[in-house]
């Protein structure tokens, strides 16, 4: 497709959300009419919001797809640089406007605000994807030209708190056939992956930007983690491991009958599925849920809440440093 081939790609931003050094994937973030750029750059047509693919990205690398919602959309390639930059480069040639997180200047954007600190605060709010952010950010401008704290920002508790404006990455990983995506359709709300009898159903993926009780996460389902001769299952579980390695969360799910699985990094969460089916009291499990009848299922919810943005973070009282800029010299 070439820029003479429709009205063209313009109606929509591109930043590359991962930090610029190597990894095992890189997350291309598209907001804005996303569906006519995964329409070209996969060249499959249909692309509901919750849908992810294992999927050829514009000739240059095989990768996931993923539309999150009506306006956001990530393409996931493999995380070397030349990958990322030819696939940046296909983009930008198509009319999409590369965007970074700081490319224009607070102030320019919000002339109302009383100060640096307040211009920053407006352009968080802006963007924050989560509800429960707004209040929190609006406080911060009286925090940060008053508080001791200021000076000495808690980069940890940013860290954690920072997950409000930019959705934290949740995998669910286990054994083919434990629940993973009974799970992932009951959250996301949509039957989009095939849930089914038959182990390694999942090779399309349920994703989604869902909202945990006040905190958006963008949350991947995954293949069972099985050695496969199949080769695309070979692949998808590859990049499974991949949003593993990458993943702010990682819950590990299990049922009534199989073992926990083998991870590449412990587990932040281990469930135990269909305790519909009876309870085997799990060894070192934090949760039993049943994703079938919806037992358990406000308790998860609330159990991932916490552990990515803890309540003492919330209601902590300091300045939390919510842009990098708030510490940088302005102009610099
Ligand atoms: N009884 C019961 N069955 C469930 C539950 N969750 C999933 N299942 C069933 O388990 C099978 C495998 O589910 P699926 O979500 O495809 O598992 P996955 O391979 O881990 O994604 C399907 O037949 C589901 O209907 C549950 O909580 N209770
Ligand atoms: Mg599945």
């Amino acid at each position: 497709m070439t820029p003479a081939d429709g009205p063209g790609m313009s109606g929509c931003r591109l930043l590359v959300a991962t930090a610029s050094q190597p990894g095992a994937i890189a997350i291309l973030q598209l907001d804005g009419d996303v569906a006519l750029v995964l329409g070209a750059v996969t060249g499959i047509a249909r692309w509901p919001a919750g849908r992810a693919r294992l999927t050829n990205l514009a000739d240059v690398d095989r990768g996931l797809a993923v539309r999150l919602t009506d306006t956001v959309a990530q393409l996931m390639p493999h995380g070397g640089p030349r990958v990322v930059q030819r696939l940046v480069a296909w983009l930008v040639d198509r009319g999409v406007e590369l965007v970074g997180p700081d490319d224009v200047a607070p102030e320019r954007v919000f002339p109302e605000a009383a100060d640096r600190f307040e211009a920053l605060a407006l352009a968080a709010v802006a963007r924050a994807a989560s509800p429960i952010a707004v209040d929190l950010l609006l406080d911060q401008p009286s925090r940060w030209r008053t508080a001791a704290t200021a000076r000495n920002p808690d980069v940890e508790r940013a860290r954690r708190l920072n997950r409000l404006i930019d959705p934290p990455l949740v995998v669910v990983a286990g054994p083919a056939n434990v629940g993973k995506s009974t799970l992932s359709n009951t959250l996301v709300g949509r039957s989009m992956s095939i849930a089914a009898d038959r182990p390694g159903t999942t090779r399309d993926y349920t994703s989604g930007r869902i909202d945990l009780a006040g905190v958006v996460v963008d949350w991947h389902d995954t293949p069972g983690l099985r050695d496969s001769s199949d080769p695309i299952e070979a692949e998808a579980v590859e990049i499974a491991l991949a949003l593993i390695a990458r993943a702010d969360m990682v819950i590990a799910l299990t049922d009534h009958q199989e073992p926990w699985p083998e991870l590449p990094r412990p587990a932040d969460l281990r469930v135990a599925n269909k305790c519909d089916l009876g309870d085997r009291g799990h060894d070192g499990g934090d949760l039993s849920i049943s994703a079938a009848t919806g037992a358990g299922i406000a308790e998860l919810v609330l159990a991932i809440r916490d552990r990515l943005v803890p309540p003492e973070d919330i209601n902590h009282g300091g300045a939390w440093l919510f842009d990098r800029r708030l510490v940088d010299q302005p102009g610099e």
